[in-house]
């Protein structure tokens, strides 16, 4: 009888839950299309946080605000003879970044600023696996300004403090500001920051809103990644395992967008396909803590860049070529 009650209270809460994050979906502005498409996990705004800084690096902090566009469309990404008729109007899945340089300006000198995103993987990346990794960015020029534009891919343990770098040695986190138990209570919602929008100290950057602007014939979600109000409970412990994680030790890809040195193909809409092959990385580490390179669990993707520009990521993917049932095909043959 107990079981009985016990389980009829389990399938309401799963209803609830259910209810809850349909409700969440069909609020969120950039989630609202008649097509579908593949999300893949890289190009999913909900997967990624900001990046913590990449260790031993010198450079200037610049800004990055990530969102997912509703006005790319097939035909604006693959090549027309790859696409049947029916299907050159369906929305493509990506992930756009805005990416801005540091404020700090000092005439006479250029110099580069980094800005990125990571997220802690579900499924650990086994590099043993992968034979290449592959990544294809949209390099239209009629979409940003052609700025050179670095890439980095670290891949491993990385350090989660990535709001507010070296204040606390405590995850900044929301929950807790009324009750800590891993759900968002009323009064949480107010941003890594802990302060309320109007009170002394809130963070002026951290108000979410799902408004988009036009710039240039696209839109844009300036405050999309604020987390105050943004519905959701946010936090700098990315595994969830009740600590601010600060180690760094990880594998460190890097290659230039603009250069042909990993370029696998480019087509006739500027869709550029990246081939890097496995075994080139760097390791970076701050211990005697070696990356394990079959359990690689989180993820940072970052880039370097002197001017205002964008990024396109349209798909990252850890091919595996024994078992490609592992890795996403947007177009079917
Ligand atoms: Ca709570
Ligand atoms: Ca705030
Ligand atoms: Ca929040
Ligand atoms: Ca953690």
């Amino acid at each position: 009888m107990q079981n009985q009650v016990l389980k009829t209270s389990i399938a309401g809460k799963i209803l609830i839950i259910i209810g809850i994050v349909l409700i969440c979906v069909s609020c969120d502005h950039e989630k609202i299309t008649s097509h579908t498409y593949e999300i893949d996990p890289y190009t999913n705004r909900f997967n990624w946080s900001f990046a913590s800084k990449p260790y031993n690096i010198d450079l200037p902090k610049g800004n990055i605000n990530y969102f997912m566009s509703q006005d790319f469309y097939k035909i604006d990404v693959y090549d027309d003879s790859l696409l049947a008729s029916n299907e050159e109007n369906d929305k493509v899945g990506l992930l756009r970044s805005r990416l801005s340089p540091s404020p700090i300006a000092i005439p006479g000198f250029i110099y580069n600023s980094w800005s990125g995103l990571m997220q802690y993987l579900d499924e650990p990346i086994n590099m043993s696996e992968v034979d290449y990794i592959e990544c294809q960015i949209l390099g239209n020029a009629d979409v940003f300004p052609v700025v050179p534009v670095t890439m980095h891919i670290d891949i491993g343990r990385i350090n989660e403090d990535f709001y507010r770098q070296g204040v606390s040695t405590v995850a900044d986190m929301e929950d807790g500001l009324v009750t800590q138990d891993g759900i968002l209570d009323g009064e949480e919602d107010v941003g890594l920051d802990r302060i309320e929008n109007g009170q002394p100290g809130d963070d002026p950057d951290d108000d979410y809103s799902n408004d988009e602007i036009m710039v240039n014939g696209f839109e844009e979600y300036p405050e999309i990644n604020g987390t105050e109000r943004n519905n959701r409970l946010d936090t700098e412990d990315l595994n969830y395992n009740g600590m601010l994680d600060l180690t760094n030790s990880y594998i460190h890809y890097v290659f230039d967008l603009d250069s042909d040195e990993y370029l696998h193909t480019i087509n006739s809409k500027g869709l550029r396909t990246y081939r890097i092959p496995v075994d080139i990385y760097e390791i970076v580490m701050d211990s005697n803590i070696n990356p394990d390179l079959q359990n690689l669990e989180y993820l940072r993707i970052w880039f370097e860049y002197q001017e205002e520009t964008y990024v396109i990521l349209i798909s990252l993917k850890f091919e595996d070529i024994e078992n490609r049932s592992n890795s996403t095909e947007i177009i079917k043959p």
